[in-house]
């Protein structure tokens, strides 16, 4: 059932859910590749009565790819899957790029893998390094993708600046190197979900959110467009010291003129965030062609949420990547023959 209220004053992306919800808030952010940071800009928020607001499919919520494989055990062989790494091997050439090979490592240290023996593990070393970044890119592109991760903070993590990421391009980095700027419809868009500290508001690493860039985001009050900012209603807090499943869609709109484009992120198999009413192009040849698994933190991320020493060793964990084209949902654990989602650590049985 769809239930639609229209408002001619707004045409921008609001929440929609399986059930009808608040309209969305939209925070202009801070994209911030390089290192480009200003302070003075503050948190700008805009908030939009009156939104759309529209039934999502159910069947995410109940079924995914990963139920039919215990322990993602031939999860990549699946027709709907894209892309898989448990980082079970010993290198990590199933990725395209590795943007900082010296912070990026496979560890074996059972307490921060997921499953099996081996997980990923990403520094940052503030001052010197500002963490690691993994690519994989889709060729033919795609126009609508679903990623999701494991991820795990230690009981100590401070805030980051920028995490995981799906994007849309022309080329391999038309979406790459764009802080600050508004698509023009036919370059780029990228929205990553990334835990927002909220100007030391929030608790580290922070709560989720999207970080959105496309042609019709707002801009901030230095005229720039930093990525906007698309949260639940309910702050859902980045969990440390355990591993958490996220997944991330996004649904690119079906024909220029149309602003039915779409993005939403589960933790934990719950839908925790669903934002309709995106333009993300004017052209259906740009489509989304990059999975970008980042860890990114800088001392400007860290002071500006309150940390009065920004330097040390920053820290996280990542495993069980799945990019497909339909919703894939939580590892189902082994002999678990219910199908209820699982989140737990689970360890596949030797040979598997
Ligand atoms: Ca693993």
């Amino acid at each position: 059932m769809t239930k639609l209220r229209t408002n001619p004053k707004f045409q921008a992306p609001q929440t929609v859910g399986a059930r009808p919800v608040k309209p969305a808030s939209l925070e202009s952010g801070f994209w911030n590749l390089f290192g480009i940071w200003n302070l003075a800009l503050g948190i700008w928020c805009l908030g939009f009565s009156g939104a759309p607001l529209i039934a999502a499919p159910a069947d995410e919520e109940y079924s995914g790819i990963a139920a039919k494989y215990p322990g993602d055990k031939g999860i990549a062989g699946d027709p709907d899957v894209l892309f898989q790494d448990d980082f079970e091997r010993e290198d990590l050439k199933r990725w395209d790029q590795n943007e900082h090979p010296a912070t990026t490592s496979l560890t074996h240290a059972p307490g921060n893998v997921h499953s099996g023996k081996q997980a990923l593990e990403m520094t940052a070393v503030i001052p010197g390094s500002t963490g690691g970044g993994l690519i994989k890119w889709f060729t033919p592109g795609l126009d609508r993708v679903y990623a999701r991760f494991y991820v795990k903070f230690p009981k100590d993590a401070s805030y980051v600046h920028h995490f995981v990421h799906v994007v849309g391009g022309r080329d391999k980095w038309s979406g790459f190197g764009k802080a600050g700027l508004c698509p023009r419809g036919d370059d780029f868009f990228t929205t990553g979900i990334e835990p927002d500290g909220k100007w030391g508001r929030a608790a580290p690493p922070g709560v989720w959110h999207f970080y959105t860039y496309w042609p019709d985001m707002k801009p901030s009050p230095d005229g720039k467009f930093w990525g906007n900012n698309f949260s639940p209603d309910t702050p859902i807090p980045v969990p440390k010291d355990r591993w958490v499943c996220v997944e991330m869609m996004v649904k690119c709109n079906t024909a220029p003129g149309k602003n039915d484009g779409e993005q939403a992120f589960w933790v934990d198999g719950k839908l925790a965030g669903r934002f309709g009413g995106f333009r993300w192009r004017t052209t259906t040849d740009l489509k989304i062609n990059a999975f970008w698994l980042l860890y990114y933190l800088t001392a400007e991320a860290l002071e500006r949420s309150g940390v009065k020493n920004p330097a040390g060793r920053y820290t996280v964990w990542f495993d069980d990547v799945v990019v497909a084209r339909n919703y894939i949902g939580p590892m189902k654990e082994m002999g678990n023959t219910s199908s209820g989602p699982s989140t737990g650590k689970v360890t596949p049985r030797p040979g598997s």
